[in-house]
């Protein structure tokens, strides 16, 4: 950002005029990122706006509905895909989607609204936690379409399969309170506030930088025999050194937006033993990837054990990932006793 345009990027401006500041950094850009941006915005203040009164209405509880995991899908994760894929087709310049809750991608057959985006969505990670009032949100990632044809031919799965290093913007909306929506397009980590009394988000963090050194350890310890040695060891030294304590939600957007502003290590490390977690649970390209993003952007780093999740190429839509992100240091103790150890990796 140019020390210009800089001074105009102050605490307090609404989400639409930042994007339309931080757009003239780029002379070249058409204006459809900062449209895309907007529709995510939208879309996100309307499921915001659900689920701040999710319960007084009939939009809380399960469906009888699976999603392609085998998980039963809650009303509100269908209600935030139908409103996010609808604000991304009609108005965002996409040309395809990679939904969570979808076991295909969804294209956007019409030419006139097709765009040269690519977009991936967890529409509401940590349904799970929607009947207990914790904080749950959305998940997005927007990559350039990189399959022929510009965006006179359909997105295909190339344009979804990409690594998270070519993401061209990444996000968490995290709807509690306060609703936050965090982005970065490649270079700051920005943080908003949801004003609900004019409906707008206002930047109330300029500059994201994940603090080094402590925070807070972030896993679920019920899974504790489960996991490999160099993890077991990694969180028993982390302990041992006194800056770090737990707290874990159980909602990855909120546990890992909270370690984002006050320091931490998120962990969703695999249990090899255990049928369908011997990666994990995280999925790489709706939920591992944006949040490795924003952790690389914000000056932390997020890994599989071996390598950063943004060099991982997703081999199909629902590729799981082990997951470790946050503080450098945190992130860096575990990759070493990996290293130290006799395994010879899942590399991904
Ligand atoms: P749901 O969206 O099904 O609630 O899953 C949420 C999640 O992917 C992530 O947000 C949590 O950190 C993690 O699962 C919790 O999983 P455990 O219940 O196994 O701790």
């Amino acid at each position: 950002m140019s020390k210009n345009l800089d001074k105009h990027i102050k605490k307090g401006i609404d989400l639409g005029r930042h994007i339309s500041i931080t757009q003239r950094e780029h002379p070249q850009a058409t204006g459809e990122f900062s449209q895309l941006l907007g529709q995510i915005t939208l879309a996100a203040k309307i499921v915001s706006r659900e689920v701040n009164k999710a319960g007084l209405g009939d939009i809380l509880g399960k469906t009888d509905d699976e999603n392609v995991y085998g998980e039963r899908q809650a009303r509100l994760d269908l209600y935030a895909n139908a409103i996010f894929s609808r604000a991304l087709i009609h108005n965002g310049g996409i040309c395809i989607i990679g939904s969570e809750e979808e076991s295909d991608p969804v294209r956007v057959r019409n030419q006139e609204l097709r765009g040269k985006y690519a977009v991936t969505i967890d529409p509401l990670d940590g349904s799970s936690n929607i009947d207990y009032a914790v904080s749950i949100g959305t998940i997005f990632g927007i990559y350039r379409k990189v399959s022929p044809g510009g965006s006179e031919t359909e997105g295909t799965l190339e344009d979804l399969l990409q690594p998270g290093r070519e993401r061209r913007s990444d996000g968490p909306f995290v709807a509690g309170c306060p609703t936050m929506l965090v982005y970065s397009a490649g270079v700051r980590v920005y943080g908003f506030t949801l004003d609900s009394s004019i409906g707008e988000f206002l930047l109330s963090y300029p500059n994201i930088k994940i603090p080094e050194s402590h925070g807070y350890l972030s896993v679920n310890e019920s899974y504790f025999t489960n996991w490999e040695e160099p993890v077991q060891q990694a969180l028993k030294e982390l302990r041992e050194m006194g800056t770090y304590t737990s707290r874990y939600v159980g909602s990855m957007v909120a546990d890992f937006h909270r370690n984002l502003l006050a320091g931490g290590i998120f962990l969703y490390p695999p249990e090899p033993e255990v049928a369908g977690k011997d990666l994990g649970k995280l999925r790489l390209l709706y939920e591992a990837a944006p949040m490795a993003f924003i952790a690389e952007k914000a000056g932390g780093k997020a890994s599989n054990g071996y390598k950063s999740i943004l060099d991982i190429k997703p081999k199909h839509l629902h590729h799981r990932t082990p997951f470790y992100a946050g503080n450098k240091d945190a992130v860096d103790l575990i990759e070493r006793k990996f290293a130290e150890s006799d395994k010879t990796g899942n590399e991904d």
